[in-house]
């Protein structure tokens, strides 16, 4: 299997997140990507792949003018706005405020244009979340082109970016623009099937109301997790999508068992649905020692998961998202993509 990476992807750099009421060291850190190309390299996974630019027009299939143009923009005018350090929101235009007219100050719109506080917006940012995006659309086009699977190793995440905001780590929704620019060269049906910890609200929302991308999600409660406001059991899609959104909330402390039984609904859906490709958003902070997550999966956990998946026999893109017991992160991806490759 070929991996997609780019050092790019690197420089957003974040310092500090705001967690449990404190400034905390960040954990989405750049050493995250790092060890994960080092163990695609000494397990011989498969040739790594630098990213194509593939310019806006992707993007803007999925995220709004608007919103990019904030993204792009936006650190020059915190700085000439005096300001120097990370960036973080702290007003929203929630039920009963208006999100429009868009405000003209910076701290208008990183509220406008996110929906957490957790997520530091810095220099290199919209450069590296751009480059995540071309390593997803790159590693799209290898599937587009043949292969029977591809990774890309995107960081910044992206699964709880919507189409106008940001949030959870995530600036560009990486795996819901590949599933898209999948849709526009030729696949029919693309499922995107979310197994990091945390609801894929971003990617869930994006699709919600189509019946082309099936978005199944297996995660954390959101009545006790983060996102904690979508990934509920009866949200299941609307309007045309009806029936095309699958969400499998799961206790705190769940184990491979009971994980393994969502994930066998899940995988009887993919064989209804019957997709020309499957994204998978690869988060790997169901891990046991995940320092943010309450889940149970173990190293070999993670084998037998790509090991099910690849007895779908679909072409898959493999999209990371989260996971952050970085010495950990390698092992438990590397066994996910191995798993798959049989
Ligand atoms: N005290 C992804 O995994 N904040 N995002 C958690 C913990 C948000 C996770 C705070 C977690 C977002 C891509
Ligand atoms: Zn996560």
């Amino acid at each position: 299997m070929k991996t997609v990476f780019s050092p790019v992807q690197l420089a957003h750099r974040p310092q500090r997140e705001i967690a449990d009421g404190e400034l905390v060291p960040a954990v989405e850190i750049p050493s995250r990507a790092e060890i994960v190309l080092d163990e695609v390299k000494r397990r011989r996974l498969g040739d790594v792949l630098s990213p194509d630019a593939f310019g806006r027009a992707p993007l803007e299939r999925v995220h709004t003018p608007a919103y990019l143009d904030f993204l792009d923009g936006f650190w020059n005018r915190w700085t000439a706005a005096g300001r120097s350090g990370e960036a973080f929101p702290y007003v929203w235009p929630v039920r009963g405020l208006r999100a429009d007219p868009v405000p003209e100050s910076v701290d208008g719109l990183l509220g406008r244009y996110s929906f957490d506080a957790g997520t530091p917006l810095g220099a290199g940012t919209a450069e590296a979340a751009r480059a995540s995006a071309d390593t997803a659309l790159t590693a799209a086009r290898l599937i587009r082109d043949g292969a029977g699977s591809a990774f890309a190793l995107c960081r910044p995440p992206g699964h709880h970016a919507g189409a106008d905001y940001y949030g959870g780590y995530c600036f560009l929704n990486n795996a819901a623009i590949a599933a898209q620019w999948l849709r526009d060269h030729g696949a029919a049906r693309v499922a995107v099937l979310d197994v990091d910890y945390h609801h894929g609200n971003g990617t869930q929302a994006i699709f919600y109301d189509r019946p082309d991308v099936l978005f199944l999600s297996i995660h954390a409660d959101p009545r006790v997790e983060y996102p904690f406001f979508l990934g509920h059991a009866e949200e299941a899609g609307a309007k045309a999508g009806t029936g095309y959104t699958r969400n499998w909330p799961l206790p705190l402390g769940t184990d491979w068992p009971a994980y393994a039984r969502a994930l066998e609904e899940a995988c009887r859906w993919l064989g209804v649905f019957s997709p020309e490709v499957v994204v998978v958003s690869l988060g790997l902070d169901c891990f046991e020692r995940d320092p943010i997550s309450k889940f149970g999966l173990t190293g070999d956990d993670f084998l037998r998961l790509g090991q099910r998946l690849g007895r779908l026999g679909l072409p898959t893109l493999f999209v990371l998202e989260g996971g952050y017991a970085v010495d950990a992160l390698g092992r438990n991806c590397v066994n996910v993509l191995e798993g798959f490759a049989g």
